[in-house]
């Protein structure tokens, strides 16, 4: 919501809390066949994107949410050649995916073309890959995409989704992790946005268990900071069938590309859990 001096909130009333940024313009509202998307040009995090009234990008920060969606996982897989992105139409995960010179192929599998047209528009940078010959975007329902999709046919799926409600919700049950497993190749890893270590352990807790009950062996949380999510402090959770503790290090190492927060250490460290959820999910 836009308070009358400027500052847009997202409220979190679960958590007796809120978020507040300093609003120099709403730049474009629309409401979609899925959701309802604004704009906002703001004081200092640049150029801010809400969905049904919870904040998604900025400027500033995406860089943090998008390098840990993306490169743990493709530095954690052997040798990464596809990649299934579900969601994540502002293409700011396609984007640092597209920066694996290994990765032939990265599908971007987004339910509502809108958020990707208002990418193009007011986020260019993160849209800067989208003509890449590698990258192919799609604007249909993920859950129809990986049902319909052959078996042992991709080595990465990212889920990078909205909150688990609304159009996302179908993204974190058992059928669909179901799918995505039978979807992956031998090494393959899915890798899923999973809100905030503080705010939503019980959907951390749940996704685990409903990962292993859809027949994956291992899976492992990450932790990064993420200042205009709810409590500051975001998490991806991944699934495979193998090992998921080793990653490529030298290689990530050496890797040949620019990042602002990704690199080896921060690689190992983000594995890191805290006392409470090594507890929670020994
Ligand atoms: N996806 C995770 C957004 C969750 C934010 N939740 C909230 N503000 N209540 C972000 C999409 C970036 N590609």
């Amino acid at each position: 919501m836009l308070n009358d001096d400027n500052w847009f909130t997202e409220v979190y009333p679960k958590h007796g809390s809120a978020l507040s940024i300093e609003i120099k313009a709403k730049l474009h509202e629309e409401q979609t066949a899925f959701q309802k998307i604004e704009i906002y040009d703001t004081e200092w995090f640049g150029k801010l994107m809400v969905i049904d009234g919870c904040t998604m990008v900025t400027d500033r920060d995406n860089f943090l949410y998008h390098e840990m969606m993306t490169h743990p996982v493709l530095y954690t897989h052997p040798n990464p050649k596809t990649v299934w992105i579900i969601g994540g139409g502002d293409c700011g995960s396609l984007k640092e995916v597209l920066k694996h010179p290994e990765v032939e192929s990265a599908v971007q599998i987004e339910i509502d073309e809108g958020v990707t047209r208002l990418a193009e528009q007011y986020f260019p940078e993160l849209c800067s890959s989208n003509r890449d010959p590698r990258a192919q975007l799609l604007f249909i329902d993920g859950i129809q995409w990986v049902k319909d999709a052959a078996d042992a046919s991709v080595d990465i799926i990212i889920v990078d989704s909205t909150d688990p409600v609304g159009p996302a919700e179908g993204l974190f049950n058992q059928a669909f992790y179901q799918q995505c497993l039978r979807c992956l190749r031998p090494d393959g890893i899915l890798v899923q946005q999973s809100e905030s270590p503080l705010f939503h352990m019980d959907l951390i807790e749940s996704m685990h268990q409903t990962m292993k009950s859809a027949g994956f062996t291992s899976t492992r949380t990450l932790f990064f900071p993420q200042f205009i999510y709810p409590s500051g402090w975001w998490s991806g959770t991944m699934a495979g069938k193998g090992d998921l503790t080793h990653f490529r290090e030298q290689a990530a190492q050496n890797k040949p590309f620019a990042s602002r927060y990704y690199n080896a250490e921060i690689h190992r460290a983000a594995f890191v859990a805290p006392q409470f959820f090594r507890e929670a999910l020994p």
